[in-house]
């Protein structure tokens, strides 16, 4: 493999990959921007522990000191999660400051997505991706992720999108660009804190084989496009949609009033529905990502057979 000269792999991650086992990326910006310090870093830690416990090696992705880096040691993940909102969120357009400059960034869904593919990683599993928020028609604000998307060829295993964001457009523009959206066991797109949302998915797939099967076909098709697989939250800790949709609204209807706007968006509308919900949102959203870290491990480990 022809590493970038900007990129370290840790030994464990870059020996998997040399060896074709299955590992598994996750990102930066959920632990310093998604949740707060220390449900933050346990949560980042036990992700870790789950996708080992399902066959696969987890590659937490960030940018430390200037490095790209696929594979944090607990330290460095402690480090990050306890710097919280003082790290850059780096998305496409912010990496090559900060590696220029030496400086420390938390890796979105796109970000995590580039360094993954630098370092030969397939799969990734997250949250929420971000996507087109309401109002987009106005503000033109599309998250960075779905372009990345459709030219960085990983698989990205989230729970949907959460209703912050416009769930027709964002469909919309994920068709134009040529990214097939799953639904694993669904038929419907689930909206992050419920499984469901009043939309289809593009297809229906229901085991990590089929999955695998269906990633591997597209990359030797020579497609560069990625692949969204949505897996809807367990039941047991799905959230009642008449509480979490008038906590989304108000948390939109503040960051209109106030004028937030650009990166600092999604951050502030994800920290006031926690906040709304007394916590509820935080205890779902975790859970939600442990199950999704199952199930890229267990297509990872699929994948590494074909
Ligand atoms: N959606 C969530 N949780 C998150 C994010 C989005 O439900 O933590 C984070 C991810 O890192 C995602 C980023 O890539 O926010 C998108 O930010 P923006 O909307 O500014 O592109
Ligand atoms: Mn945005």
């Amino acid at each position: 493999m022809n590493l970038n000269k900007y990129l370290d792999v840790s030994p464990e991650v870059a020996q998997a990959v040399a060896q074709g086992k299955p590992v598994v990326a996750l990102e930066s910006t959920i632990i310093s921007h998604g949740m707060p310090y220390p449900q933050n870093v346990e949560t980042a830690l036990k992700v870790e522990e789950i996708i080992r416990e399902n066959g696969a090696i987890p590659a937490t992705i960030a940018v430390i000191g200037g490095r790209l880096k696929a594979g944090l040691t607990p330290d460095e993940i402690e480090y990050l999660g306890k710097k919280g909102l003082a790290v850059t969120k780096a998305s496409r357009r912010d990496l090559a400051v900060l590696v220029a400059r030496g400086e420390d960034g938390a890796t979105t869904v796109t970000t995590t997505m580039i360094i993954a593919h630098m370092a030969g990683i397939k799969i990734f599993a997250t949250g929420g991706i971000g996507g087109v928020h309401r109002g987009a028609e106005t503000t033109m604000d599309i998250s960075a992720d779905l372009e990345e998307l459709a030219h960085t060829p990983v698989m990205v295993v989230c729970a949907g999108a959460k209703s912050i964001l416009d769930l027709g457009l964002t469909l919309e523009y994920l068709e134009t660009h040529g990214v097939p959206v799953i639904g694993f066991g669904t038929k419907e797109l689930p909206a992050f804190y419920t499984r469901k949302s009043g939309f289809a998915v593009d297809y229906e797939i229901d085991t990590p084989q089929e999955l695998a099967r269906a990633f591997h076909v597209q990359q030797e098709l020579g497609f560069q496009s990625g692949m969204l697989v949505t897996n809807p939250i367990p039941e047991e800790y799905s959230m009642d949609p008449a509480v979490i949709g008038k906590a989304i609204n108000d948390a939109v209807a503040e960051a209109k009033a106030t004028g937030i706007h650009g990166k600092e968006t999604t951050p502030f509308l994800l920290a006031k529905i926690k906040d709304i919900t007394g916590g509820d949102s935080l205890d779902s959203n975790i859970q939600l990502v442990f199950n999704n870290a199952r199930l890229a491990a267990k297509t990872a480990a699929e994948l590494c057979k074909l």
